[in-house]
């Protein structure tokens, strides 16, 4: 294609609470952007799909136990061993729609009492996004919308933990949206912030590491 050798695709990130709607807008993007022209591609972590991936797995079903540590450790690893592809596909042109990522990682294991800094380190060296999107959802709100499963993090006692956590990691940097509107007004603020970010990536906005 006619990529000038800096451009590139963006690095999107989808951030929250469970049930805040991570999963809905990620695939209304996704069509959207496809629409316009871009390459895209809907990615998520946990990618339960890799061997990494299956222990996550087998933990977040209560199916294993693990230390809080070592789970956490287990997490960043399943973005790790996905890096180098993310960097190809970005280099190459395809914008990333990403449901959760490292901020997921530190906001869940601190939630549990580990320390924030502990946390933030084995993200040190993965790719910076060039947007965070967290969709701001209370965790009373979330839990309405049912569907809570039977997965370990799915508890309302500890969602609220988790709120608190993303509150003390974001930065003025994010996108904070408010995910309690409809479906569709929560997706025309996506799709407003996200086209000068691609636009911004289109044009050689240089790639980042964490963190950031
Ligand atoms: N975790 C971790 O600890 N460390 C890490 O490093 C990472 C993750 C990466 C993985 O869960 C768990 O792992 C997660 C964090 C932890 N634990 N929790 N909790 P997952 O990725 O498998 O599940 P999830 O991310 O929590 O996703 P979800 O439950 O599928 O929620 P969602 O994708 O955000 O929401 P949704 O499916 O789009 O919507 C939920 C429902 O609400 C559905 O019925 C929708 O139709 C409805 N909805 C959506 N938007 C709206 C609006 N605007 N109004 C009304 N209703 C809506």
């Amino acid at each position: 294609n006619n990529l000038s050798s800096d451009s590139r695709g963006a690095l999107i990130v989808l951030e929250g609470l469970d049930r805040c709607g991570k999963t809905t807008q990620s695939s209304r993007l996704l069509s959207y952007l496809e629409e316009l022209g871009h390459t895209v591609e809907s990615w998520r972590f946990p990618d339960r799909t890799t061997n990494v991936g299956q222990m996550i797995s087998s933990y977040l079903a209560n199916k294993s136990h693990l230390d809080d540590h070592t789970i956490h450790l287990l997490f960043s690893a399943n973005r790790w061993e996905k890096r180098s592809l993310m960097e190809s596909k970005l280099k190459s042109g395809t914008t990333l729609i990403i449901d959760r990522y490292s901020y997921s990682g530190v906001a869940f294991s601190s939630a549990k009492g580990l320390n924030m800094e502990w946390c933030k380190a084995p993200e040190i060296g993965l790719l910076a996004p060039d947007l965070v999107l967290y969709l701001d959802i209370s965790p009373e709100n979330a839990a309405e919308r049912g569907g809570y499963g039977e997965e370990r993090y799915e508890k309302l006692e500890f969602q609220k933990k988790v709120a608190q956590s993303y509150k003390t990691l974001r930065d003025a940097s994010w996108k904070i949206i408010d995910a309690t509107l409809p479906i569709e007004d929560v997706e025309k603020q996506v799709r407003e912030t996200v086209l000068n970010c691609v636009e911004a990536c289109v044009k050689g906005k240089p790639l980042s590491e964490l963190w950031l």
